[in-house]
């Protein structure tokens, strides 16, 4: 049997903090479109994809923070990617800064929405492992304020029966984390779907750009492989604002090959035909969950957060 899914990552090189929403939504057309011409059901872009990496910035003003966000989803600028979507039969995941009104007040999310073949936003998820920290710190040679803008997410890691599979979601540093891919593993999923803003450098200006990318895929080819799913995990690259973001845009299937890789820093497009039917032997031998998890010995897992070594 075969259950084939053909997915697009589609990488996006730099956005500049100069460039409005109408020049990076006409970049994701242009994505969406050569997506469709190659076959694909679904199209991943990138976290934060509608504007820069703007937590990188100390800004004390509350408006210009919230010029960075959507207040509503779908919005004027972003209609035309459902439109399309709509017209060309098209799924999407997009990575976006959500500014919403819940429970008598105003909070913020970094957050993933899945988007059927019918331009139907069929699924929401918000960030839930923020790196980084909430107060500049002038030690480092860059910052990274998500804790600073953003609230953790609130709504687990949820899966969806959607685009003839079970589809999940996660973004960026989330990617870093197995629990991430175990608590979906445990709901069936066959493909998780991710986007990512990585920087090149570390903030005390180490380069390792290697040691990055090599982290990066040994995390999104260990999560496929130990949850036998696929992981799309699609990056904003390049010269951003003056700082470099790695690339390394890929595709790693259910064994935890990758079966697709970026080769640019540039809005790219890398696409595989996923058979989904590929998930189910890795699920039903090594990583039977029912057959050979011992959860009676995980209970440290969600009871603690910091390592407790012995005296
Ligand atoms: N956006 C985001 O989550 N970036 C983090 C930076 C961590 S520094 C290694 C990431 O995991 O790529």
């Amino acid at each position: 049997m075969t259950r084939i899914l053909t997915v697009a990552g589609a990488q996006m090189g730099p956005i500049q903090r100069a460039d409005d929403r109408a020049s990076v939504i006409e970049r994701m057309l242009a994505l969406l479109h050569r997506a469709h011409r190659r076959g694909a059901g679904l199209v991943v872009f990138p976290e934060l994809a509608l504007t820069t990496f703007f937590p990188r910035w100390v800004i004390d003003d509350q408006a210009e923070v919230d010029a960075w966000f959507e207040a509503g989803m779908p919005n004027p600028a972003v209609q035309p990617l459902f439109d399309a979507a709509r017209t060309l039969g098209i799924g999407f995941y997009l990575g976006y800064a959500e500014l919403t009104h819940e429970g008598g007040r105003t909070r913020r999310f970094n957050t993933a929405i899945l988007v059927d073949e019918t331009g139907t936003i069929l699924g929401k998820y918000r960030k839930v492992h923020l790196p980084g920290h909430a107060e500049p710190d002038p030690a480092r040679l860059h910052q990274h304020l998500e804790k600073r803008y953003f609230e953790v997410g609130d709504l687990g890691f949820p899966v969806w029966r959607t685009l003839g599979g079970v589809m999940g979601m996660c973004i960026c540093n989330d990617r870093r984390w197995p629990e991430t891919y175990r608590v979906m593993g445990l709901q069936g999923v066959e493909m998780i779907l991710l986007g990512y803003n990585t920087p090149a450098q570390n903030a005390q200006g180490g380069e390792e750009v290697h040691l990055r990318m090599m982290h990066h895929h040994l995390c999104i080819q260990a999560g496929a492989y130990q949850n036998s799913s696929f992981v799309v995990a699609v990056a904003k690259a390049g010269l951003e604002d003056g700082h470099d973001l790695i690339g390394g845009s890929c595709i790693a299937g259910p064994t935890g090959a990758i079966v697709a890789l970026a080769t640019t820093q540039k809005d790219e497009l890398i696409v595989a035909d996923c058979d989904l039917d590929q998930c189910a032997f890795g699920k039903a031998s090594v990583f039977d969950f029912a057959a050979h998890r011992r959860p009676e010995h995980y209970g440290r897992i969600t009871a603690q957060t910091g390592a407790t070594p012995p005296p």
